[in-house]
């Protein structure tokens, strides 16, 4: 069916590797924004809407409406942008439910014992299996919990947005050693993805193109089956667990986890301002056990 199969546009940011989406209905011209990622310099403190413009400008020179901004999970390597996008186009922000899990992991790392992990930082929090729709194509919610508790998939018609589960298939999969994360619960959810018929298209939410080659986001079930470096060596859930826990004890901490986990857990809002304007984050020391130091 045309209609069950929307229009994928990857815009990549090269300085977090991330893939953000406009998915659109062309029968409609309505979209959903997915993972839009807001700008931020570690070094000078700065933010920037570089990304989030670049997804408007495609927005209005497509003259597609927004009607969703999803998030596939709280991210740990960059700031979300879905605030920002709602103040331009009025659209609802989302991401799954599990979330208040995770915003009650990490309201206790901060020190932030009156931190409200009830979800109420977005308009709409996504039970597993519930439908939506993006003009006329259904999106059914997978829950994909591995890489972290919250994950899920959003399959738009023949579309898959799987975010950080697996990545494309030279790269394999995502790291699951985040508070909260599991990789035994990553293999089950990659069953999840995988059991979808073979030509869905796989869209990935990093790329951290292995080897030098330019940034790739798409693929099928199909290719991900027979060729996905990780999975395809794996036959049990215990194989794979033994590959993904041994590479996560050698990756050093995402160099903005605890930048970005305190403002994505507030959906994505920075800190409000202080007497004097400004905003701060704030650093638990210590707090992540058995970090490897790069
Ligand atoms: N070097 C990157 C690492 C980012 C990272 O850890 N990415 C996660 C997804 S949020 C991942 O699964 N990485 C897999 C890998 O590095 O093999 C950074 O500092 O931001
Ligand atoms: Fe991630």
């Amino acid at each position: 069916m045309d209609s069950a199969r929307p229009l994928v546009k990857g815009i990549f940011d090269k300085r977090t590797f991330s893939i953000q989406y406009v998915v659109s209905d062309p029968a409609t011209g309505k979209c959903a924004i997915i993972d839009p990622v807001l700008d931020f310099d570690e070094k000078s403190g700065a933010t920037a809407t570089k990304n989030a413009d670049a997804i408007l400008a495609y927005v209005e020179n497509e003259r597609l409406t927004v009607e969703w901004i999803l998030d596939t999970h709280p991210h740990a390597d960059h700031f979300s942008a879905a605030p920002y996008l709602k103040e331009k186009t009025g659209a609802p922000t989302a991401i799954g439910s599990r979330i208040v899990e995770v915003q009650e992991i990490w309201k206790g790392i901060y020190g932030w014992p009156d931190f409200p992990a009830d979800g109420s930082q977005w308009d709409r929090l996504f039970a597993e299996g519930e439908t939506f729709s993006i003009g006329s194509i259904p999106v059914q919610v997978l829950f994909s919990p591995g890489h972290t508790l919250a994950s899920i998939t959003y399959v738009a018609g023949d579309a898959a947005f799987v975010h950080d589960t697996l990545f494309m298939p030279d790269s394999g999969t995502a790291r699951c050693d985040f508070p909260g994360g599991s990789a035994a619960r990553l293999w089950t959810s990659i069953g999840d993805i995988l059991a979808l018929p073979d030509e869905t298209r796989i869209f990935v939410g990093h790329d951290y193109q292995p080897g030098g080659r330019e940034p790739l986001w798409e693929s099928t079930v199909a290719e991900q089956k027979a060729t996905n470096t990780h999975i395809s060596k794996c036959r049990t859930e215990a194989e794979f667990v033994a590959l993904r826990e041994g590479r996560d004890k050698t990756l050093p901490m995402p160099k903005l986890i605890l930048h970005a986990l305190q403002i994505n857990m507030n959906g994505g809002h920075l800190p409000a301002p202080d007497a004097n304007g400004g905003r701060h984050l704030k650093f638990p020391l210590n707090a992540l056990k058995h970090a490897v130091w790069e």
